[in-house]
């Protein structure tokens, strides 16, 4: 099947190459003329494990192709995806100006049905503006041609998004057009193998399903940040607690991970945006403002643990800082909870020598020559010379350092946690202080 992708970004580029992956002819259009050069020559823009290998394959075997020619694209695909950014604006909204300016390109150039296909996270209702402006654009150039506008969500984890798109756990397709959901179908169906996992629903009900998801995910975490800070106070170990209440089936054992905060360009967005939502059609919610809250606060529980180890006084002190990302895997430092570490500890006086193993490009580009961090090579390096080591990420080649060295290396030998990776009595017992995230000692 013809398939075009508008934007080609983290969402875009996935959708494409996994399309173009089981046979259906795609282009992908993007605004950024150097994205697109770089994509035709197999540069790929973000670091995503396994997209390098099928952006050249696909490409070669030409079934992927990159423009930044609008009537190329709107001509090819009967579907015309949209995976355009959808950034918070100041009070949290989502800002629609890319999704509607695709809309109108779409409908600038179409001259025959489209199925145009909202990928992008986008607030409820959106699908209906999308198609207003078609509608209006199409009226304008005194065109009639049909076209049905879809939401279909994406529910891509960084790291493991090639994954996540070709074994989803659901295949959300909004539509009001029943024959328009036979199409999806058709073009979902070499990933709906096995069983069926594609749910048809109206369109707003796709759109608030992805909020819905995210915000769940979102609040387990917090609560579980919440639940950590009350057993620091208690002299309980959340680990325990985790375990305990993980074996509930009713509960599960996935995202209640506590930590120093969630990040990323999806949970801190979207917890905002559907907050905002619900605040437009009059309804405050007490949980949602709640989880952000709760998270924002959990970005400065690392900081809080290490000024109250150093009595308030952390000037002149270094401290070597293991992950920059905002969690393993990606190269990806929205939201991190270590720029928020990383900017306390400068601003106390302190120095931070910091690594992480995909994301030193992007700590480059975003602190360039800050004064006061180093961006070191390797985990070893961020050790020498340190008073104490943070672990903000928990990167697998984080989880079994050499304990003893740590402990020669270090003039402070002392830990912070902010994953939980380490087992309190085998650190005690080789000499070292640590702290982790809810692990029974009190801020
Ligand atoms: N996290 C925890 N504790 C847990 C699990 C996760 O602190 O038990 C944190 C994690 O460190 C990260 C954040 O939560 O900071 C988000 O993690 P994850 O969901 O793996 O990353 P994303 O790539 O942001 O993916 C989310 C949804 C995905 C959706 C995407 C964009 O999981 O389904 O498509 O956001 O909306």
């Amino acid at each position: 099947m013809k398939v075009t992708i508008f934007g080609s970004g983290y969402v875009g580029l996935v959708t494409g190459v996994c399309l173009a992956e089981v046979g259906n002819d795609v282009v992908c259009i993007d605004v950024d003329e150097n994205k697109i050069n770089n994509l035709k020559n197999g540069i790929v823009p973000i670091f995503e494990p396994g997209l390098d290998a099928l952006v050249k394959e696909n490409q070669h075997a030409g079934r992927l192709k990159f423009t930044t020619n609008v009537v190329e694209a709107v001509n090819h695909g009967i579907f015309q995806f949209i995976a355009v950014g959808t950034p918070p604006d100041e009070d949290g909204a989502a800002d629609l100006q890319y999704v509607l300016a695709v809309a109108k390109s779409i409908a600038e150039n179409m001259e025959s049905y489209k199925i145009i296909v909202d990928k992008s996270t986008v607030p409820v209702g959106t699908a209906d503006k999308v198609k207003e402006v078609v509608m209006q654009t199409l009226q304008q150039r005194g065109s009639d041609v049909d076209f049905d506008v879809v939401s279909n969500p994406e529910f891509l984890k960084e790291g493991a998004a090639i994954n996540d798109f070709m074994k989803p756990d659901r295949i959300i397709v909004g539509t009001d057009n029943p024959r328009t959901a036979e199409l999806l179908k058709a073009l979902y169906a070499p990933f709906n193998r096995n069983h069926e996992r594609i749910i048809t629903m109206d369109v707003r009900s796709a759109e608030l399903t992805k909020y819905a998801a995210n915000a769940m995910l979102a609040t387990r975490i917090s609560f579980m940040n919440e639940l950590a800070n009350m057993a620091d106070l208690l002299g309980a170990d959340i680990e325990h607690v985790r375990n305990g209440i993980g074996s509930d089936t009713r509960i599960g054992y996935s995202f209640i991970y506590p930590g120093c905060g969630y990040g990323g360009s999806c949970f801190p967005k979207d917890v905002k945006a559907l907050e905002r939502t619900a605040k437009l059609m009059g309804y405050h919610s007490e949980l949602l403002s709640a989880v952000e809250n709760v998270n924002s606060r959990q970005k400065q529980v690392l900081f809080q643990k290490i000024m109250k180890h150093y009595h308030g006084d952390i000037s002149g002190k270094v401290f070597a800082l293991w992950g920059l990302a905002f969690k393993p895997k990606t190269d990806d430092m929205r939201e991190a909870p270590s720029r928020v570490l990383i900017e306390a500890l400068i601003d106390a006086g302190a120095q931070v020598q910091a690594f992480d193993p995909e994301a030193m490009k992007e700590a480059k580009r975003i602190y360039g020559d800050k004064p006061g961090l180093k961006l070191v090579e390797s985990s070893e390096e961020a050790l020498i010379g340190a008073d104490a080591l943070v672990v903000v990420t928990e990167w697998k080649n984080f989880w079994s350092p050499d304990f003893d060295h740590i402990k020669a290396t270090l003039a402070d030998a002392v830990i912070f946690d902010g994953r939980n990776l380490y087992h309190p009595p085998l650190l005690k017992k080789i000499g070292l202080t640590y702290y982790g995230i809810g692990r029974g000692q009190s801020v």
